[in-house]
């Protein structure tokens, strides 16, 4: 049986299976399906698993309780579990160049929980950190808790804000983080975009922070890991990057030397879905220094280890180790930097001008639009992106005014350069084409919008031919 009947084979029996007990959700994971093969995706977090990874994710693991780690488990009965977590993290150490890896966080949330909590428990005395660290987090009582907030009190993290492309669990409110630390950001200069690394020095020889935060969710660039190192260690703070966007071009090493965040932070997260194209979920790296504390982020904040999702993890990892993945990466950036070239040469306002890594973020206010009408605009003409806040963002964090997009999952398709100038012409099209709406009383609306149904339906079957040269899971036939 050729591998590609075998894929089928197995989609559309497992489909067969599922439908057998409740046919909802069959039709509803058939759908799904669909609308990812006919949708331009441009979600710069987002990308298509392999249905190696997929499959390694539907069986009998998810069936497993396993706190604890590798050879250390409080339930007994792991010793497949066992060999999932230690080839998942064997495939992560060597890929990453890392002393170890911990592949249990759930998501990229949960590993920077698991990197937090490490980092305090290596640097902070604090008498409540370890009785909480020798029970079961359910077990600790409000006393407890509080204590722990007082004792480990005031401690500080300097992060990149928000609207210059950080992420919500770098210590902002709306995420645990910014109750557990006083948070202070790192801009970026007004006028090119970047990151001034002299600011980001003044700022930490003020604040002096615990813990200094590289990595980002909407920076288009390439970030200095060295520079942000040397900053940390003039003021004694643990350097930990958050590389879940762009862990893929770290894995194919298009990102190295000084942009290879691995050599030079103390601990380093991710996500395994993102640009590393693996399943859902999420992975701590560090040095032996900080490896047992982070050993210890199931149970102190993770609930149990999904193995089903470590044995997709050890899948994924496998395939990122080999040389055509390295191509990929490389294809990765060519196809965001296409893009950003056709956006421009149309007229389009970039932040910071360009990219060189996954992502552009397009100012649609130079097409005087929201964030949140370019969004829908463009996904009712078959294009799907995600609105994003710019740098000082007049119209805040809802309705925004930028538009971030992304190109790991297109390229996974296979489209190319040639096809990133088509995407282009199709954005500015319907950016251009598309007005500001006005509120039921009349007033101007940040959120409604108009655009011609002719122009969204002609962008949308332009779309779709775009794709239908590029078919996605073209080894799985489910019918
Ligand atoms: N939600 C992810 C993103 O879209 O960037 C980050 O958590």
């Amino acid at each position: 049986m050729s591998s590609s009947s075998a894929e089928s084979t197995a989609f559309r029996s497992a489909l067969e299976v599922v439908r057998s007990v409740e046919p909802r959700v069959a039709a509803a994971i058939g759908a799904e399906l669909t609308d990812q093969r006919e949708s331009l995706k441009l979600i710069a977090s987002e990308n298509y698993a392999s249905p190696a990874t997929l499959l390694a994710m539907g069986n009998w693991f998810s069936d497993k309780y396993a706190e604890g780690t590798v050879g250390r488990r409080f339930y007994a009965g792991c010793q497949n579990v066992d060999t999932v977590e230690a080839l998942a993290a064997e495939h992560a150490r060597e890929l990453f160049g890392a002393a170890h890896a911990y592949v249990q966080p759930h998501s990229g949330i949960d590993a920077n929980l698991v990197a937090f909590w490490a980092v305090l428990a290596d640097r902070v005395e604090a008498p409540a950190l370890r009785r909480a660290q020798a029970r079961h987090v359910n077990d600790l009582t409000e006393q407890d808790w509080y204590a722990l907030r007082r004792e480990l009190g005031n401690q500080r993290m300097l992060g990149m804000s928000l609207d210059a492309g950080g992420h919500l669990t770098h210590g902002f409110r709306p995420n645990i983080s910014g109750k557990m630390f006083d948070q202070r950001s790192y801009g970026t200069d007004p006028a090119t975009g970047l990151i001034d690394y002299d600011k980001v020095a003044e700022t930490a020889r003020e604040f002096k922070p615990l813990i200094l935060v590289g990595g980002y969710s909407a920076y288009p660039r390439k970030v200095n890991f060295r520079i942000l190192r040397e900053i940390a260690d003039s003021v004694g703070a643990t350097f930990m990057v958050d590389m879940a966007h762009f862990a893929g071009l770290v894995a194919g090493k298009v990102f190295t030397g000084d942009f290879d965040p691995v050599p030079h932070a103390h601990i380093v997260t991710t996500t395994t879905h993102k640009s590393l194209r693996g399943p859902r979920g999420g992975m701590v790296l560090c040095g032996p220094e900080l490896a047992d504390q982070v050993d210890r982020g199931c149970p102190m904040v993770l609930g149990g280890p999904l193995p089903h999702v470590m044995a997709a993890k050890a899948v994924a990892l496998a395939e990122a180790r080999r040389p055509d993945f390295a191509d990929y990466a490389q294809r990765i950036v060519n196809n965001a930097q296409a893009l950003a070239d056709g956006l421009l040469r149309r007229g389009a306002k970039l932040v910071t001008g360009g990219t060189d890594n996954h992502l552009v973020l397009i100012d649609v206010t130079s097409y005087g639009l929201t964030g949140r009408q370019a969004e829908q605009a463009l996904l009712d003409s078959g294009i799907v992106t995600n609105r994003n806040a710019v740098p000082q963002d007049p119209n805040g964090a809802w309705y925004t005014s930028g538009i971030r997009i992304g190109t790991p999952a297109l390229t996974t398709r296979g489209l190319g350069t040639a096809q990133m100038d088509e995407t282009a012409e199709l954005i500015h099209t319907v950016l251009g084409q598309t007005t500001p709406g006005a509120g039921a009383d009349g007033t101007a609306s940040k959120a409604k919008y108009v655009l011609d149904d002719a122009v969204a339906e002609k962008v949308s079957q332009r779309a779709g031919e775009l794709l239908a040269a590029f078919p996605l899971y073209p080894s799985v036939e489910l019918s």
